[in-house]
């Protein structure tokens, strides 16, 4: 369904025309190189798009003032040294004769882009813009933004579409404090940012943004404000956040559109940021979204300042709109300490209002809110801060690497009487498996291996999973007599073969026969139902639930804060994922899984499910071609007993598993960034 890219170079057309130490990193370079990065790695030309609006009166005054609206109007005629006045009155922001012109197209922009995904035109797109625009307020400009596009643009959709729950995600590493303070009473706009927070000594230094503002009124529970505490903040530290925060929340809320405050700043060589995340992250980051209000994502972009990172970030997001694989994530060894604090925190003043975080733990003893400090910049702390952030900007990583598709998307494996679904290709093999192959298999299969179809299907499977691992095929989707038998063997060969590490999901109560090591090349994760035994051992766990995986909540839940933590932590090679005839999984719970993994591993999963299953083979194609999967609803409470479970599982596994890891214990990685 496509991905839209909303840009105009007119956008490049104003900057400082003075000196200020707070604003020269504003500049309109930061547009060019993004949009020269998308030209040239081929993304800008498979977007669509198309010439951009103005935001007209009525667009802006559904979050700003009139006063404002015609203030901010007068300014293209204004000489310099009236522009420099007008500034004054703001905070971290500058005029320019065409500035007025440039925020009227960036909120353009972003409406246009709300109105291709809410039209159905596109799935999913992004506007590079200039001026940015979560910092500024209703009657104020602000860090470098004149009108609040985002904010405008779920005003926007809530009004024209009739859209009743907007998420917006901010990941900026600023705080978009003019998009909190435009919903914080709406129930129906939950705003999440992370932001770079040092007990209130970083910009714009509120109280407002620490994460014990939670909304007011109606609005309670639907802002969600995390501090970073400490800079140098890596990909672990925002995967953590997004695994047990934002989103088992974000899935509970069920927004029927997802916006991103997409600001860059948050990636490692900003000089406002000094964080450590990759460019990279993005793409995960996005493709944990995407199939969030059936894959409606409009990002908008916010900061960004470091040339090199910033178009590379932005580069990884288009490509993951556009579908295309995720790079294998990087650099993920749990959170540090000052991440799991504010995780912690965050997690237990939002406890009462998500049935999801209802078992989190308890606001720490340790008296947070003491640590707060006085705002006093000393002359010193300043050049301090000046030498840092050069060594910031200096910092070198590597470029993230290229992402390809592979020419077959998805393959299938199945028996002649299924046909075979849309866009995908059937695939066997006619190549007869060698003799030490076809032996083995005997061996391994004593019953089954007298039967040739099965015989072929397994040969089929095997070189199947080789094509995955030359890239030649993305993923797959095979139906099989026996998942039991099947699984362990391919498992065994998978193992063997170029793939260093499986994971291997099942859901239902499929009995798995061994060989099952604990030598790390494999981690099993089960999800069945509570007459199956529970283990965990650090590569074989069973997570029992109880009404099995009928229930959604539950079984989302497992999902978000259990299975993604491991499955990234463990970084497999391949994923399989099996489906035992009877799961009681439902269909749209199932998609998102499927969706869900595919983050993994470059994308290549394949999916075994057991004959009887052959009703879901269209949905599970779907899935694997990266159509996103429908919602599953706003969720009620998981059972008492599931949460119980989940956490039990967790606790027992955390301390080899440091994504799973929610408050500050001995265990973690300890050392501060
Ligand atoms: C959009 C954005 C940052 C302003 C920083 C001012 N603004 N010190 O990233
Ligand atoms: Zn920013």
């Amino acid at each position: 369904m496509g991905t839209a890219l909303f840009y105009d170079e007119e956008m490049t057309k104003y900057k400082l025309l003075w000196v200020d130490p707070a604003c020269k990193i504003e500049v309109p370079e930061r547009l060019t190189v993004s949009y020269e990065a998308l030209v040239k790695n081929g993304l800008a030309d498979r977007c669509i798009s198309g010439p951009i609006r103005e935001a007209t009166d009525a667009d802006i005054l559904l979050v700003h003032s009139e006063e404002y609206l015609e203030a901010v109007k007068k300014t293209p005629y204004m000489t310099l040294e009236d522009l420099k006045e007008f500034t004054l009155q703001y905070g971290d922001v500058y005029f320019h004769p065409n500035i007025y012109h440039c925020a009227k197209l960036a909120a353009g922009a972003a409406l246009q882009l709300v109105d291709s995904v809410m039209t159905g035109t596109v799935r999913n797109g992004m506007a590079l813009v200039r001026p940015p625009g979560h910092h500024s307020m209703r009657s104020a400009a602000n860090g470098f933004c004149v009108f609040n596009n985002v904010a405008t643009a779920a005003q926007y959709a809530k009004k024209k579409y009739s859209v009743e729950r907007v998420l917006i995600v901010d990941w900026d590493i600023h705080h978009g404090q003019g998009v909190q303070y435009c919903f914080q009473e709406d129930p129906s706009v939950l705003y999440f940012s992370w932001h770079r927070y040092e007990h209130q000594k970083f910009w714009p230094n509120l109280r407002d943004s620490d994460f014990d503002i939670i909304g007011t009124d109606k609005g309670a529970g639907f802002n969600i404000n995390v501090p970073w505490n400490k800079v140098g903040m890596n990909n672990s530290d925002y995967l953590s956040i997004f695994f047990h925060v934002l989103l088992p929340v974000a899935y509970e809320f069920c927004p029927e559109l997802v916006l991103v405050c997409a600001g860059f700043d948050s990636a490692i060589g900003d000089p406002e940021g000094e964080m450590c995340a990759t460019p990279d992250i993005f793409a995960h980051l996005t493709h944990l979204l995407m199939n969030l209000a059936g894959g409606k994502l409009c990002a908008v972009l916010e900061g960004g300042y470091n040339l090199t990172s910033l178009p590379q970030s932005v580069c990884q997001t288009v490509q993951t709109l556009l579908g295309d694989p995720a790079p294998l994530p990087t650099n993920l060894f749990g959170p540090c300490e000052s991440a799991l604090e504010s995780l912690h925190c965050v997690r237990s003043v939002h406890r009462q209002y998500w049935s999801c975080l209802k078992h989190a733990a308890e606001l720490p003893t340790s008296e947070i809110s003491t640590k707060r400090i006085k705002i006093e910049e000393k002359e010193d702390e300043k050049t301090e801060n000046e030498e840092e952030k050069k060594r910031v900007e200096e910092k070198v990583w590597p470029e993230p690497p290229k992402r390809v598709s592979p020419l077959i998307h998805t393959a299938v494996v199945l028996p002649d009487d299924v046909p075979c679904p849309n866009r995908c290709e059937r695939f066997s093999t006619l190549a007869i498996p060698d003799l030490v192959t076809v032996n083995k298999l005997r061996e391994n299969l004593l019953e089954a291996a007298s039967d040739s179809s099965a015989l072929s299907t397994l040969s089929s499977l095997i070189s199947l999973i080789e094509k995955m691992g030359q890239n030649e095929i993305r993923n797959g989707l095979a139906l099989v007599h026996d998942v039991c038998m099947v699984v362990p063997y391919l498992v065994q060969h998978a193992a063997t073969a170029s793939n260093r590490r499986v994971l291997v999901v099942c859901v239902g109560d499929a009995r798995l026969r061994s060989p099952f090591k604990d030598d790390g090349k494999t981690l099993l994760v089960q999800f069945g139902n509570k007459e199956l035994e529970e283990k965990h051992n650090k590569y074989n766990i069973t997570v029992c639930l109880q009404k099995g995986c009928t229930d959604i909540s539950g079984f989302t839940h497992t999902v978000l804060s259990l299975l993604l933590p491991l499955g990234y932590e463990y970084d497999p090679s391949l994923v399989l994922l099996i489906r035992s005839a009877d799961s009681g999984v439902c269909d749209s719970a199932w998609q998102h899984l499927t969706g869900l993994l595919q983050g993994l591993a470059h994308g290549r999963t394949l999916v075994l499910m057991q004959e009887t299953e052959k009703a879901c083979v269209g949905i599970t194609a779907s899935s694997l071609l990266g159509d996103a999967a429908p919602s599953l609803g706003q969720l009620h409470a998981p059972l008492l007993e599931d949460v119980e479970t989940i956490e039990r599982v967790r606790h027992r596994l955390q301390v080899d598993w440091k994504l799973l890891q929610t408050t500050v214990m001995e265990t973690g990685r300890g050392d501060s960034p």
